[in-house]
């Protein structure tokens, strides 16, 4: 049995956020979640409705009560106040803070000036405040910050999990991974790294910053049969990520939207796999004065390569499904070398759960439940880089 730890997660309502609150409740810690609904509010601006509609996070809490009496803790507020933050962390006075509060798409931070300033100042505005939040009110608290792989774009060398040893003119130093993302999003990651990093230096916070890549799933353990339990499941053109969007588009029988050569190749992970990461981590944490940087995903596809295992696993339900390239709105290389490490959380206990025809197909099960609810107006792409 693992020590009990108190776990504050921030952005609590999100995708990963509330899979993490159960999960981590489940495992016998206590957890609290705060979350302000900005993505619910964007989502809704933007046109872009989840496949479902999800509980607000007092009557998720309650849900889970009801299904497990254990109790999880929820605070409406925004990360960005300052005292609302250090008002939380003084009540509930966590081991552990998960920080997920940040605006996390690509295209929603290349739409226009407005929603690049609102990603730019929510993602650093709230992680600053979370430095000096626990710099005040808890020092010996351990931060994990969700970064993204995107951080060190599509360099090519050889991706290493977060430094570099640099060879020049004779002399060696240890230096943060060169970083250059392909949108605002990922480069206000950078940006908290970079923040972190500094802090660290300063301060002596213990801190483990995660370079996540795009996760897919929806189903989890801790949900079961209970689908009031589920996290929401986009799959829009501005929140929904590629391999959830290609298992939405085969159900409602649209061709896959593979954008320009479909060469752009990621590192994946399970939803089971971002929860297994974050517990590990949680039980595992930084040691004061550290930054310590995994790269969190269990292995590497192109975009062709996901859009052809969809439309296999689809075949297997009797979908036929067709791939199509579109012009790609993104300004991003779409056939490159990628070849990134990942060996920390190996080392610490992952056991991935791989990206099969079994899964896909799972996951189509699902998503064919709501198949009537596809809006498919939201599929086509409608933010262009340039
Ligand atoms: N793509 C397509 N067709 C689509 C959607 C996406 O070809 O219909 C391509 C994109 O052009 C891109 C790749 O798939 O090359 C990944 O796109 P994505 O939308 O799945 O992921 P991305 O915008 O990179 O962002 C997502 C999450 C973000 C997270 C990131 C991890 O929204 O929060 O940080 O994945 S990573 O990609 O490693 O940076």
């Amino acid at each position: 049995m693992v020590k009990a730890l108190r776990c504050l997660i921030l952005g609590g309502d999100g995708y990963l956020g509330w899979p993490t609150a159960m999960y981590l409740s489940k495992r016998g810690h206590e957890v609290m979640v705060v979350d302000n609904y900005l993505h619910r509010q964007l989502a809704a601006e933007c046109n872009a409705p989840a496949l479902y509609s999800v509980p607000d996070l007092p009557e998720r809490c309650k849900l889970w009560q009801a299904t497990n009496g254990i109790e999880i803790r929820h605070a409406i507020g925004d990360v960005q106040d300052y005292d609302f933050l250090s008002t939380i962390t003084r009540e509930f006075l966590p081991d552990t803070i998960i920080h997920y509060a940040e605006q996390r798409s690509a295209p929603f931070s290349m739409k226009g000036y407005q929603e690049a300033k609102l990603t730019l100042i929510n993602n650093l505005s709230t992680t600053f405040n979370l430095i000096w939040v626990v710099m005040r009110d808890a020092p010996n608290a351990h931060i994990i910050k969700l970064g993204t792989m995107g951080e060190y774009g599509t360099p090519n060398i050889d991706i290493e999990e977060g430094w570099i040893d640099i060879e020049h003119k004779g002399r060696k130093e240890h230096f943060l991974y060169p970083r250059q993302g392909s949108s605002l999003y990922h480069t206000t990651k950078i940006h908290d790294t970079d923040l972190l990093w500094f802090y660290v230096r300063m301060a002596g916070l213990r801190v483990t910053d995660l370079m996540q890549g795009p996760v897919y799933g929806l189903l989890t353990e801790e949900i079961g049969n209970n689908f009031d339990l589920l996290p929401f499941f986009d799959y829009d053109d501005i929140f929904g990520t590629v391999v959830n969007r290609f298992v939405v588009q085969a159900v409602a029988g649209i061709p896959l939207t593979v954008y320009g050569k479909g060469g752009q190749t990621r590192g994946f992970l399970n939803i089971l796999d971002t929860l297994q990461s974050i517990g590990l981590v949680v039980e595992n944490p930084a040691k004061p004065g550290e930054m310590r940087i995994l790269n969190q995903f269990t292995e590497q596809f192109s975009i062709t390569e996901i859009a052809k295992m969809v439309q296999e696993a689809s075949a297997s339900w009797g979908i036929k499904t067709e791939i199509s390239h579109l012009e790609n709105p993104r300004k991003e290389l779409e056939e490159h070398y990628y070849n990134a490490s990942r060996e920390g959380l190996s080392k610490l206990g992952l056991k991935p759960n791989f990206l099969t025809k079994e899964v896909l197909q799972q996951m189509i099960a699902v998503v064919q439940k709501y198949k009537d609810k596809i809006d498919t107006r939201s599929i086509m792409p409608r933010v262009r880089w340039s």
